[in-house]
């Protein structure tokens, strides 16, 4: 293909753009003309992750696989696109070790707002739902999330816009010879 693989792994809470960036960055690459593929809860959480919920034991297997996938599709050579709000530094760890064991880049983006920003933006309704106690375990509420401490990449969307945020880590991408 002429070109190696490798994982852009998006982390942040609900509503935080994550999807947003990785069909923006997505449509950007496949203008480059660039084999990219993204892993999200429509084509992961509805299949193979069938069944796990949102306990964090289920959380756990289900970035547990995705790490998996991950690494496998970027062995492929795709360009893959993670968005899950993986939000346990651990798992996030052993992804990353998963893919250097393999020899494979692994590029952690923190895609962050502020929980009073993704609360107002609600897209779902789900803050409001997970506040009066109708959706438990709900991350940011009533669930954790461990923001990145050294991310490769941190993106403030309260800040920057989706054209920015591409550019961004396509920028990283290029001055690593990723591209
Ligand atoms: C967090 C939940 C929950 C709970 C349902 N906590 O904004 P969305 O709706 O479209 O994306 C969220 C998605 C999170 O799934 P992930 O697989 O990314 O989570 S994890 O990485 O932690 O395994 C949200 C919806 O599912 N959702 N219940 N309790 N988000």
């Amino acid at each position: 293909l002429g070109q190696a693989g490798i994982t852009v792994w998006l982390t942040g809470l609900s509503a935080s753009g994550k999807s947003t960036i990785a069909c923006a960055l997505e449509q950007h690459l496949l203008h480059l003309k660039k084999f990219t593929y993204i892993l999200d809860g429509d084509n992961i959480r509805s299949g193979l992750n069938k069944g796990l919920k949102f306990s964090e034991a289920d959380r756990n297997e289900n970035i547990r696989r995705i790490g998996e996938v991950s690494k496998l599709f970027a062995d492929a050579c795709a360009i893959t696109i993670v968005s899950f709000i993986s939000p346990y530094k651990t798992d996030r760890q052993s992804a990353r070790q998963l893919h250097e064991d393999a020899g494979i880049p692994f590029v952690e983006v923190f895609v962050d707002a502020p929980l009073s920003v993704v609360e107002i933006r609600d897209p779902k309704g789900l803050y409001k739902k997970a506040r009066a106690g109708e959706i438990k375990d709900f991350t940011g509420i009533s669930a954790p999330y461990e923001a990145p401490d050294a991310p490769e990449i941190h993106i403030r969307t309260d800040e920057l816009s989706v054209e920015d945020s591409v550019l961004e880590i396509t920028r990283y991408l290029e001055d690593h010879q990723y591209l």
